[in-house]
């Protein structure tokens, strides 16, 4: 007998709604669901490995521990719970009391944001080791777009959301959703979106150093060179000003400082960017005007110009066009969520810089430090090195700056424990990897996503499968590690809720709850599974800002001070290298973990270096070429495609690949190995003003393999 389940897809950030079909333990078939009111029954290709994740053989579904072997062929076994967490909690504990409470480093990775149970319990275990060593993928990915949320709107996770379905000039940097399915930007079904805006008469611009699937798409693709779209931005700004264009709306009677930025732009114009972005001054005065002179008109940005040398200048710039436009908080420019649990006013606003890392002073973030520190804060020795690592949904050898180092690095812990259910790249040097239940076994609700949504939408859904009863959940690990943990320091862990309990109060307590006309709860949510459409985004400014005075203050120190590194690195002194590297993503890609399912690997390969036939001729290499790409850090031998989807002087490589290694038990993703681009991108290459890595726009060398 076939059973019908709903459930949203937790697989990237546009949180699809999913009808999946089961008989038994069997699943039948996973398709888009038409009910869910923000996703409208849109899915990808890689909902369907939902089910591909669940059968995994590789997936592990015990606790394994290491057995070092002298010959080096060191072997795993399956242990019980019992002995996995008491070992795991025995090694942290013996760290903290002879090496001190820094001597243990955590690295958060991607999938912890989209598992609510992991961001609802992984203080169950955290607030008790107090380390500084904190990490995670934030500084490899949005930092810049946190800390300018923080700055101008006080709070880390207000995120203006670019509302595109009244948009009538979309102006995109550095992003691709025709690949990526929206990022910071909550937005299944992009595609026809996009299209619906044209359809209306309205602009979509494209600024990216490659003609992507969504430049293809846009009325106007404008190739830029990687890393320069900070001078871009501010030749943007530079012209509003001067010419008039500026007219913040609603926003003018809490909005100050806009003089200052004026000022601080003055000298950024645009023919001083059209020499160093390749966009023509004409192009950029242009954009400038009908920006300002359309009815609703949006900047967007996103990891091109996050993960590059500017990213927290680009990103503060984009907003000041948005304000300084009176686009922010309008319908059909960029406006705030209100979601159904909404974690603004219950978490706190983040802080920057209020301590450093040990080796190289790089700045804190919302208690995390750069994760391209992290390899030096273990190799390092001193007080403060870290001696255990804990990692949780990650894997930093792979995507995290100079990996290789990390890789080199991670054998010299004294204890490395892993919340994974894979032996991958990074896993494959834990001691302990703690595999939680698959995620059909486990209910959800997307606490993450829906603050960056396009509508205000809710919906909850139970597990699928019932988890054998020896499984534990992600959040059941930290709460019995936790526990342990607590102990063992005398402390008195308390019992807690579970993760849907506290949704369920998030629900009653949160702006639909108890005392408004829609009375969310759980039950509530439980009885509607495709979702409950809540409304469009509205504007809620001035109340929905963070800022003790209710108030945004454009005139941001750090950003305005970086100004003049951005002039610093543009003033001709030296010269440009002769090839930047960029990435890039496939819409059957998630970083580096879902290369191990036969459907979203198969077909033509897609690790190749993408470069531009005429930098292929001046290097006297062919499409089809073995050669060694070559950074400051690392280097890697690749397969060349030419192609002038890439800008001449621009080579891309996607990130996740380089599956080649020993030691790591993913059959299928073996078979597809590639290289990592991140043997090739550069710890010390970072944005200097938020610490976040910056993986786009690295120099590279190129040359015939040997
Ligand atoms: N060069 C380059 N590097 C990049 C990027 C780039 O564009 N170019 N992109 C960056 C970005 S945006 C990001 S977000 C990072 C991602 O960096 P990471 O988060 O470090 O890497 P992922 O590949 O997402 O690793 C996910 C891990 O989580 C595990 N996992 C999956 N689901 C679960 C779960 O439910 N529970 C648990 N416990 N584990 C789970 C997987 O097995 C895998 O080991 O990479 C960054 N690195
Ligand atoms: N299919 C798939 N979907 C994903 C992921 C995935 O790996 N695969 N990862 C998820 C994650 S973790 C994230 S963070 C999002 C990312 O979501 P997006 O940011 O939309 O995705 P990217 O494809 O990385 O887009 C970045 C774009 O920036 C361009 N770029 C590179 N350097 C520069 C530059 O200097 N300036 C400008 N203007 N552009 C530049 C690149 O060519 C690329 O097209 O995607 C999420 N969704
Ligand atoms: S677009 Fe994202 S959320 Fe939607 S089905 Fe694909 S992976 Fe899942
Ligand atoms: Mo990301």
């Amino acid at each position: 007998m076939t059973e019908t389940h709903y459930r949203a897809c937790h697989l990237c950030e546009a949180i699809c709604g999913l009808k999946i079909e089961v008989s038994g333990e069997e699943i039948i078939s996973i398709k888009g669901d038409p009910d869910d009111p923000l996703s409208r029954g849109h899915i990808c290709p890689k909902a369907v490995a939902l089910k591909d994740i669940h059968e995994d053989p590789d997936r592990l579904r015990y606790p394994v521990k290491r057995l070092r072997a002298d010959d080096g062929e060191d072997s795993w076994v399956e242990i019980s719970w019992e002995e996995a967490l008491d070992t795991a909690a025995e090694a942290l504990l013996r760290a903290n009391r002879d090496h001190g409470v820094d001597s243990i480093g955590v690295y958060l990775g991607n999938p912890s944001v989209h598992n609510y149970g992991m961001l609802t319990h992984q203080n169950h275990l955290f607030r008790w080791l107090r380390t500084r060593n904190r990490y995670s993928a934030t500084s490899v990915d949005q930092l810049p777009h946190h800390l300018t949320s923080l700055w101008l709107f006080g709070h880390k996770s207000l995120f203006p959301i670019p509302d595109i379905d009244r948009s009538e000039y979309f102006l995109m940097l550095g992003a691709n959703p025709l690949a990526s399915n929206g990022s910071i930007w909550t937005v299944p079904d992009v595609k026809k979106r996009i299209k619906d805006l044209k359809h209306r008469g309205g602009q979509l611009l494209v600024v990216d150093p490659r003609r992507t699937e969504t430049a293809e798409l846009a009325n106007e693709h404008l190739a830029i060179v990687p890393g320069s779209d900070a001078l871009f931005l501010a030749a943007l700004l530079n012209t509003l000003f001067t010419e008039g264009l500026t007219n913040p709306r609603a926003l003018a009677s809490f909005t100050q400082g806009l003089e200052e930025v004026a000022a601080a732009v003055v000298d950024f114009t645009p023919e001083y960017a059209e020499q160093h972005t390749g966009i023509a001054a004409d192009t950029i005065r242009r954009i400038a005007r009908d920006f300002a002179a359309a009815d609703a008109a949006v900047c967007y940005g996103r990891m091109g110009v996050s993960t590059q040398r500017f990213g927290a200048l680009c990103q503060w710039l984009i907003q000041l066009i948005n304000i300084a436009t009176g686009n922010l908080d309008r319908e059909g420019g960029s406006l705030f969520t209100l979601p159904a649990v909404d974690q603004v006013p219950r978490t706190g606003p983040g802080g920057f810089d209020r301590h450093r890392s040990r080796v190289r002073g790089l700045p804190e973030f919302d208690r995390e430090l750069p994760a391209a520190a992290l390899a030096e804060e273990i190799t390092t020795p001193g007080e403060g090195q870290i001696r255990v690592l804990f990692t949780g949904a990650g894997n930093p050898v792979l995507s995290t700056p100079n990996g290789r180092a990390l890789d080199d690095a991670l054998p010299q812990l004294e204890f490395m424990i892993s919340l994974d259910p894979y032996i991958n790249e990074t896993t494959r040097h834990a001691d302990l990897i703690l595999p939680p239940t698959s995620p059909l076994e486990h209910d959800h609700y997307d606490i993450a996503f829906h603050i960056n949504a396009i509508r205000n939408t809710t919906r909850y859904n139970p597990a699928i499968f019932e988890p054998a009863a020896d499984k534990l959940h992600d959040w059941q690990i930290f709460t019995a590690l936790g526990e342990r943990v607590a102990k063992g320091l005398g402390e008195d862990p308390k019992d807690d809720a579970a993760p849907h309990e506290l949704v369920d109060l998030g629900l009653q307590y949160g702006p639909y709850g108890k005392d408004t006309e829609h009375e969310l709860n759980l039950d509530k949510l439980k009885a509607a599974p495709s979702g409950i459409d809540l409304g469009p985004l509205k504007p809620q400014l001035p109340e929905r800002l963070m800022t003790a005075d209710k108030q945004i203050d454009c005139a941001t120190p750090a950003p305005l001070a970086d100004l003049k590194r951005l002039a610093e690195e543009f003033s001709g002194d030296t010269p440009a290298p002769r090839l930047r590297l960029i990435g890039r993503r496939h819409v059957r890609s998630n970083n580096s973990w879902m290369h191990n399912y036969h459907r979203l690997v198969k077909g033509k390969a897609r690790d190749q270096l993408l470069v531009h036939p005429k930098d292929l001729a001046e290097h006297e290499l062919a499409d089809g070429d073995r050669a060694t790409l070559e950074s400051r850090s690392g280097a890697v031998t690749v397969t060349l495609q030419a192609s002038d989807e890439v800008m001449p002087g621009v080579v891309s490589l996607p990130h996740g690949f380089g599956h080649g290694r020993t030691g790591i038990r993913l059959h299928t993703a073996r078979k597809h190995a590639g290289v990592s681009c991140n043997d090739v991108t550069d710890a010390a290459y970072l944005d200097d003003l938020s610490g976040n890595a910056a993986i786009n726009g690295v120099p590279v060398t190129l040359k015939a393999a040997s």
